[in-house]
């Protein structure tokens, strides 16, 4: 679809327009209000709940490359990737009404979806494959989101440049059909370079959303006391939209 490319276009642009000129406050309220702008636009254009184009497995890629960690430097992480991760946690966590944590079989045992997605990184790379996992909007049911949440957080075990890595959305892409927390990617337990055991799948946004190596997800009023308060490890660092609509 056109509107969709000459969206992507405009965030790429922007993204990659960041990158080389650095981080200055002018360019990141330049770039916040383009995030807002282009929420809006994406939303009104394409319907609040509009899905991401989906494909066949005749269209899946021979290689879905790892990008950003690769794989996550701890002693816990390899203890529990030796084990299968059998020992691994997710947590619901913060303005909710029942706090959960949820082993990998108690997530595959909820109701799962199946999906054949491009994914598309600000890079410039793009790669479609198959994700499975449960929607978001099932763990947002059984912790029950309090009112005054906004926001769900995604936590992640691995550190960037010695940063955490880190990502969010608003309500209504947490509660997105196609937003999934995958375990499977071709019908395979998650490789370790992209994300296992357990990685977010926010399809209608760009690459960077999409958290890998999840341990937690927090329900939070604001982003401000959040990382720097930006809603991301890269909207923190370079400036990167928050809202990175495709
Ligand atoms: N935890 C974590 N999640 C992450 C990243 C990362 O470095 N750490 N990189 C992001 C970026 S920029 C992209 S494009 C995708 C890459 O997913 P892949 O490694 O499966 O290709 O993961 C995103 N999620
Ligand atoms: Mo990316």
């Amino acid at each position: 679809m056109k509107r969709r490319n000459v969206l992507a276009g405009l965030a790429a642009l922007f993204t990659a327009g960041c990158t080389k000129i650095g981080k200055t406050d002018w360019f990141a309220d330049v770039i916040d209000a383009t995030g807002r702008l282009n929420r809006a636009a994406h939303r009104a254009l394409g319907g609040e709940q509009a899905l991401a184009p989906e494909f066949t497995k005749a269209d899946v890629s021979p290689f879905f490359r790892g990008n950003g960690s690769i794989d996550v430097d701890t002693d816990a992480y390899r203890a529990s990737s030796a084990n299968g991760f059998a020992d691994w946690q997710l947590s619901v966590s913060g303005l909710v009404q029942k706090p959960l944590s949820l082993s990998l079989d108690e997530i595959r045992a909820l109701p799962q979806r199946t999906q054949i997605t491009r994914h598309d990184c600000v890079e410039g790379w793009s790669a479609i494959a198959e994700w499975t996992g449960p929607q978001l909007s099932t763990l947002l049911a059984m912790a029950g989101v309090d009112d005054s949440a906004r926001f769900a957080v995604f936590r992640c075990a691995d550190t960037l440049n010695g940063g955490n890595y880190y990502e969010s959305v608003d309500l209504l892409d947490a509660h997105h059909p196609q937003t999934i927390i995958a375990h499977l990617l071709n019908g395979e337990p998650l490789p370790i370079i992209n994300g296992a055991p357990l990685r977010m799948r926010i399809e209608r946004q760009l690459g960077y959303k999409h958290a890998k190596y999840l341990t937690g997800i927090e329900l939070v009023a604001s982003l401000d006391d959040i990382g720097e308060g930006k809603g991301g490890y890269w909207e923190d660092r370079a400036g990167y939209t928050w809202y990175a609509g495709i």
